[in-house]
């Protein structure tokens, strides 16, 4: 076939390096931005097969997301907006990997296997890409391998990764979803905001103001684009605007999570609200400091306790029966988990990290809360739960109707597709507005028990293999043993290990009754790993 011939003479520009093994990890491939042309080819050749095998629109965002500036990757975005399936990235994998001369076998085995009619020419692959100064010339290589079969392409350029999730669902639901355009997208979430703060008219100037760092990255780029649709309903400062530093550079959503500490730089006035995205505005988490100074964090377990807590009093007022879940990691504090289940009394259920996991199981429910404690969450609603309350808007009077209009409202904000820092922003800005609530008092909803995260250096991360929702270890031999005899050893303690799918690194989690005790448990474990897992690079400092 012709087209063959075309792949293979333009698959030669995108050389794949010889030898170079990349694995799909927790978001799609990830590494030093000088290793991924031919990935970016490829993935664009994938995007296409997809795009004929589900007769509808792929998305491709170029974009490392919390990672350095020095790195990129690419994420792949399913008809309805969600992660691409699991099935998938085992192709994806293979035509990563495959050497050069093995490409087109691959790619005709991949179509054979798939039952893709090669003679159908309506594939359509939408492309997007965030700030770095690689992601330029990435997504020039994803869009050579979508035109190298004969696709249609869309390029959205610079986009944040929800906002791509968002066209793609756009584009495949006919307008259902909303406008396919930036300009849709903002209008879309700026009306839902506008109609929500209605039902708290007496906000302050001082309540409507929130500090918010930008990660240097693209969503301080977009959300200063939709600074207008707000139309002052939200007075946003921002820094770590790009302007100046350096892309997650110790800011951003990732740093402040990990360090527990504020962006370097930044002035925060006591009690003042601030929040940071991460470098493609997929995750958020929020912080204040006190009175004394000292450093509060309310990551993704306190955003997803404040959403569920509105939705299920709004379910309530509205007098609907639907079933409602949070769905969070092993990352999840055991504070957050205890609140919900005994206190709230909501379902919680625990995935795997990546929010592919959380979506899947958030599914399952009416609605479905899903956060990782990183920041990276949404809220899903069934279609059934959709038409209960849009009839419930349409038939009911006085209190019940009040709410349901307010659930209606929340609905219209809520990227629902994925994990969406400007959309989790304002539904929580809403929130804080409507209840009257200040930061201080929604932190002090429950205590997170104080914990830890570390990262340790191993020649080969694959040989931790993890079960349970990546709460225990299967391998290697004697390193849950070992994780269970240290953490007997401190009050409340908790410690589980696991490969990063995003950074060559093992990650190491801890918590414990004290900041104390949190630290040298993640230490102890730490060397646990060191020296079971083949650690390189000199054994972990305390
Ligand atoms: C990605 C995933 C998240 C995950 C994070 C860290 O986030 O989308 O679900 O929590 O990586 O994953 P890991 O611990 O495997 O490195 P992002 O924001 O970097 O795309």
């Amino acid at each position: 076939m012709a087209q063959w011939q075309e792949v293979s003479e333009k698959s030669k520009l995108h050389p794949k390096p010889v030898g170079l093994v990349l694995q799909y990890g927790t978001a799609g491939f990830r590494t030093n931005a000088d290793h991924l042309d031919h990935v970016m080819f490829r993935m664009g050749l994938l995007a296409t097969l997809r795009s004929l095998n589900t007769k509808a629109i792929i998305g491709v965002m170029v974009t490392a997301s919390h990672n350095p500036e020095e790195d990129n990757g690419v994420k792949l975005i399913d008809p309805m907006g969600e992660m691409l399936t699991p099935a998938w990235e085992v192709y994806a994998t293979q035509l990563a990997n495959a050497e050069q001369d093995h490409l087109i076998s691959v790619l005709k085995d991949l179509a054979r296997k798939e039952s893709i009619d090669l003679t159908n020419r309506e594939a359509e692959v939408f492309v997007g890409r965030d700030t770095r100064s690689s992601s330029a010339r990435l997504s020039d290589a994803v869009l050579d391998g979508v035109t190298a079969l004969d696709g249609r392409n869309k390029d959205y350029g610079l986009v944040t990764t929800p906002q791509l999730h968002y066209m793609v669902c756009c584009c495949n639901t006919r307008g259902g979803y909303g406008k396919a355009s930036v300009e849709g997208y903002y209008s879309k979430l700026s009306q839902a905001f506008i109609q929500l703060t209605k039902s708290a008219p007496n906000r302050t100037d001082d309540q409507k103001c929130l500090l918010v760092d930008g990660a240097n990255g693209i969503g301080a780029l977009k959300l200063r684009e939709m600074e207008p649709y707000l139309q002052g309903a939200l007075k946003v400062s921002l820094f770590c605007d790009g302007t100046g530093g350096k892309l997650n550079h110790q800011c951003g959503a990732d740093f402040v999570k990990v360090q527990q500490n504020s962006p370097k730089g930044i002035v925060m006035k006591a009690g003042e609200r601030c929040c940071s995205f991460d470098g493609d505005a997929d995750r958020i988490v929020y912080y204040y400091s006190d009175d004394h100074g000292r450093f509060h964090l309310l990551d993704g377990d306190k955003i997803a306790t404040l959403i569920s807590t509105f939705l299920k009093e709004l379910l309530t007022k509205a007098g609907l029966d639907l079933k409602i879940a949070v769905v969070q990691t092993a990352y999840a504090n055991g504070s957050s988990t205890r609140y919900l289940e005994d206190t709230m009394k909501v379902i919680v259920r625990c995935a795997k990290t990546g929010v592919k996991h959380l979506h899947h199981v958030a599914q399952e429910f009416d609605i479905g809360v899903y956060f990782e404690a990183n920041g990276h969450g949404t809220v899903l609603f069934s279609k059934a739960a959709e038409e209960k309350i849009q009839q419930l808007c349409d038939d009911s009077d006085g209190e019940r109707r009040g709410a349901a209009t307010l659930l209606k409202n929340s609905v219209d904000l809520i990227n629902q597709t994925v994990g969406d820092a400007i959309s989790d922003m304002l539904l929580i800005e809403a929130i804080l507005a409507i209840k009257g609530m200040t930061v201080q008092q929604w932190d002090a909803i429950y205590t997170d028990l104080p914990n830890r995260q570390l990262k340790v250096k191993v020649s080969d991360r694959r040989v931790i293999d993890t079960k349970d929702a990546e709460r225990k270890t299967v391998s290697p031999a004697g390193l849950q043993e070992a994780i269970d005899r240290l953490v007997e050893r401190h009050q409340d303690g908790r410690s589980f290990v696991r490969p990063s799918g995003t950074e060559d690194v093992v990650r190491v989690y801890s918590e414990a009754a004290t900041q104390e005790s949190a630290d040298a448990l993640g230490h102890e474990v730490s060397l646990a790993v060191y020296r079971l897992a083949g650690g390189v690079g000199g054994e972990p400092k305390p």
